[in-house]
Parts: structure tokens; C-alpha cells; sequence
């Protein structure tokens, strides 16, 4: 049993008195993905996927870890729901596995539906509005062969994958996510080459964005063809700080940000890629064709955003940036920077930026450390202030005038952090991976503490 932190629990992580978090009708929950959590990667005709090829080539992530176990939710998933239930929280955000659910030849498999479809249900059952990711990186592997997201072919894939759930899982959703991260997806993806498929060429970036965003539009049309759930994407922000005041790094700062979040938000809400981006990747070029930003253009129900930390920019001498070490701030186990007031100033610039902004949920936030388990307790007070600093900055952002309507805590339980492997713990709920044991960790039991002053007032 988990014991209660010595603190009032609920004051410590509360949004501030009279924020609008505090009604009921904002929403509360937490966000998983498939491949992070669930394991049975070889279950009732799951297909290999881009993450299981990256993690069975060596060197590609920490330790050796693979998503063949995860946190084996495949498994518990009814016990996992019942601990969102307990917590009080009023949504569960996570993804479809697209290799679980559809064959090679397009054909749905039912057995991997089922999985979902039992998920779904019980959601429901307990009160829990179903948000649901159809893409957090799991491309299946088939097409990856077949050239992936640098092939606009995938996105019509996409498309059929969309349709598929929306027939198969109509009026079990709350909202549909077509995308997560695209960011992540192209960069990290086809750039960087951290994340699978481990690609590493800058000339691949606007290629892959344009078709991930082309998949989004179709997706999203194809969504709404079969089902009224509204339909959004989820990307993540990072805010920038120049490094000094001189303008070489003011510029550099610029173009982090253009990358970092103008890149995927640009063409969703000004219908055109930004310009910027030509001076970073002067390879590169969107391969655009008539009709498809209209497509990728089209309004969206809501924007999920996911924000973790800000980075510090300094020009690298000719058309690029690097990050600048800032020595004395706080990070987390990730060596990310905290710095919740970057939420509230990203917010506040898209709601001037974008005349169409459409209603906001963050989509995911929360913070890694190496957390363990002490006489059957988990203290985490720092991510009880993490979480209570960054509900403040989103009530400012609220109260400028932004229209948040949740709030997702990233993650309910510790997971796979892809290349990283397990070392980094972000959930609510801590998991030994030897025991598949959850253990609620304080902020955990702060959150619950605070979900149920927050019913009991309202
Ligand atoms: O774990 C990831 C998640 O899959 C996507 N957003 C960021 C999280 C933390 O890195």
C-alpha cells in the first residue's frame, strides 16, 4: 500500500484558487502510446512494426530494451483502468497499434480490435472519455519496405487505416487524434535518425512532414466520414531562448522555433509550409501537390499540444543552430529543462499568430526521474511541483484568453522511452518491470487528493 505524502496532497499539486481547472469540464487524464506499454508484440496476428526492427538492431536503444513486454498492459489493461478510475480522472488518452489491427492487404484483424474494442467498453463503463492516438510511431514494418513516410503512398495507407477504425470503433471515441508528434516522426525519424526507422539525411524532412501532414488530412476526412468524434492532431512545443542578445543567435533562435514548432503548425492553421525553414534545409523541399494543403489545412475540432522544457539556441557560425549549455537551471532525469512559464508564452503566441486557433487540449506533460519504490511509497515531490508550476502557467495562458479544455498527464505508468529503453520513469504510476507491480506514486495520490476536493466543491 501506498502511504499519502505528510503535505496536504491536494494543495501541493492544485491549480491556483478560482483558476477554471478547478470546474468540472476541465478535463483530467493521463496519456499512454501502444508500443510503450503494451508488449505482446507477437499477440493474436500483431504485425512487426518500424520500433520493433529499431529495436532489434543493436546500439539503437539503451540497455538492449525492446517493446516485446513493455508494461504488458496487452495483458492488465483492465487493472490499468481500474487505477485511472480510482485516481478520479475523467479521461484516458492512448494509442492504436496500427500493426495489431490491420493485415498487409488492408483487411482488419479482428482479434487485435477486439483488444481495443473490450479497452473501450470498459473505459466507458468506468466514465473515462476515450481519446484516441492512431499514429504514435508504430508504422507497420511492410510499409516501411515499401519506403514509408519519404513515400507519399503511405499517407493514402494512412488514410485506409483511418477509415478502418473510424467503421470499426464509431461511437466508442470521444476524439480522434490522426497523428502524434509528426515532429518526432520526420525529425527524429529521418533526420536525426534517433528514432526508427533511424534515417539520417536532412534532405528527407520536408519530404516526410509533407506526407505525415498529407496522411493527417486524409485521415481526418476519412474520420469524418464514418464517425462525428471531433478529430485533431498532437504536436509537441518547445520554447527557445536566444542565447545571448546578439543577432546571429537571435536569428538562430528564430529558426529553432520555426523548426521546433512552426514547421507542423504553419500548414495546419496558415494553410502553407514555413518559409524559414528553406534557409535551415535548403536541400529540401515539400513535395507539394494541387489539392494538399487544403487537405492538411482543413479546420481541426481541437490541437493537442505536449510541452516538456525549452532550449537554449546559439547560431553555429553559418545557416544553423546548436543548443547552448545553461548551466544552474532545473532539469529532469531526461536533462530537460523545467520551465512551465514556456508553456504559457507558447500558447499566448499561437492564440496571436493564429486567427483559427482551435480549442486546445495538452495533450501530454510530465517530467522523468529515477523514482523508486522506499518501504512501499514512491516519493516524487519535485513532479507534484512540476505538475502544480505548469498548471499555473496554463491557468495564465486560460486566462489571456486561451481556450484549454484538458489537461493530460504524460504518463500513467512508467514506460518504454524509446531510445532511452526504461531507465527514464515518467509515470504517475511506478511499474517494476520484474513483477509487472504498480505502485502509486505521491503524485499520484496528490492528483487524486486534488480530483476529489475539486468534485466535492463543484
Ligand atoms: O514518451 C514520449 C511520448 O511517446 C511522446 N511525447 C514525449 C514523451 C516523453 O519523451
Amino acid at each position: 500500500m501506498s502511504a499519502l505524502p505528510q503535505h496536504d496532497p491536494a494543495s501541493a499539486i492544485a491549480p491556483p484558487a478560482g483558476s477554471a481547472m478547478w470546474r468540472r469540464d476541465f478535463l483530467f487524464g493521463t496519456a499512454t502510446a501502444a508500443f510503450q506499454i503494451e508488449g505482446a508484440t507477437e499477440a493474436a496476428g500483431r504485425l512487426p512494426s518500424i520500433w520493433d526492427t529499431f529495436c532489434a538492431t543493436p546500439g539503437k536503444v539503451d540497455n538492449g530494451d525492446t517493446g516485446e513486454v513493455a508494461c504488458d498492459h496487452y495483458h492488465r489493461w483492465q487493472e490499468d483502468i481500474d487505477h485511472m478510475a480510482g485516481l478520479g480522472l475523467g479521461a484516458y488518452r492512448f494509442s492504436i497499434a496500427w500493426p495489431r489491427v490491420m493485415a498487409a492487404d488492408g483487411s482488419p484483424n479482428h482479434k487485435g480490435l477486439d483488444f481495443y474494442k473490450r479497452l473501450l467498453d470498459r473505459l466507458a463503463d468506468k466514465h473515462l472519455q476515450a481519446f484516441v492516438t492512431l499514429y504514435h510511431w508504430d508504422l507497420p514494418q511492410h510499409l516501411q519496405d515499401k519506403g514509408g513516410w519519404l513515400a507519399r503512398d503511405t499517407a493514402y495507407r494512412f488514410a485506409d487505416y483511418a477509415d478502418l477504425m473510424g467503421r470499426e470503433l464509431k461511437g466508442r471515441v470521444n476524439a480522434w487524434t490522426t497523428l502524434n508528434e509528426p515532429w518526432c516522426s520526420a525529425y527524429h525519424g529521418h533526420v536525426s535518425g534517433a528514432h526508427a526507422p533511424g534515417l539520417r539525411d536532412e534532405r528527407h524532412a520536408m519530404d516526410t512532414m509533407h506526407h505525415l501532414l498529407l496522411a493527417h488530412g486524409l485521415g481526418m476526412k476519412a474520420l469524418r466520414s464514418r464517425d462525428a468524434a471531433p478529430v485533431g492532431l498532437v504536436h509537441n512545443v518547445n520554447a527557445v531562448l536566444p542565447a545571448s542578445d546578439s543577432p546571429a543567435d537571435r536569428r538562430a533562435a528564430e529558426l529553432a522555433h520555426a523548426c521546433a514548432n512552426l514547421w507542423v503548425l504553419d500548414p495546419l492553421l496558415l494553410g502553407h509550409h514555413n518559409t524559414d525553414l528553406e534557409e535551415l534545409w535548403p536541400t529540401s523541399r515539400p513535395p507539394l501537390r494541387d489539392g494538399d494543403m487544403a487537405l492538411i489545412s482543413a479546420p481541426m475540432d481541437y490541437l493537442g499540444i505536449n510541452y516538456y522544457f525549452r532550449s537554449c539556441i546559439r547560431s553555429d557560425g553559418a545557416h544553423g543552430y546548436v543548443e547552448a549549455p545553461q548551466p544552474g537551471v532545473e532539469r529532469t532525469q531526461m536533462g530537460w529543462e523545467v520551465y512551465p512559464e514556456g508553456l504559457r508564452d507558447l500558447l499566448t503566441g499561437f492564440q496571436s499568430r493564429y486567427a483559427n486557433l482551435p480549442p486546445i487540449y495538452i495533450t501530454e506533460n510530465g517530467m522523468a526521474s529515477d523514482d523508486r519504490v522506499v518501504d512501499g511509497r514512491v516519493n516524487d515531490e519535485h513532479r507534484i511541483r512540476y505538475f502544480a508550476r505548469h498548471f499555473a502557467a496554463i491557468d495564465q495562458a486560460m486566462r489571456a484568453g486561451v481556450r484549454v479544455k484538458g489537461y493530460f498527464a504524460w504518463s500513467l505508468l512508467d514506460n518504454f522511452e524509446w531510445a532511452y529503453g526504461y531507465a527514464k520513469r515518467f509515470g504517475l504510476l511506478h511499474v517494476d518491470y520484474a513483477t509487472q507491480r504498480r505502485t502509486l506514486k505521491d503524485s499520484a495520490l496528490a492528483l487524486r487528493a486534488f480530483l476529489a476536493r475539486r468534485n466535492a466543491h463543484s
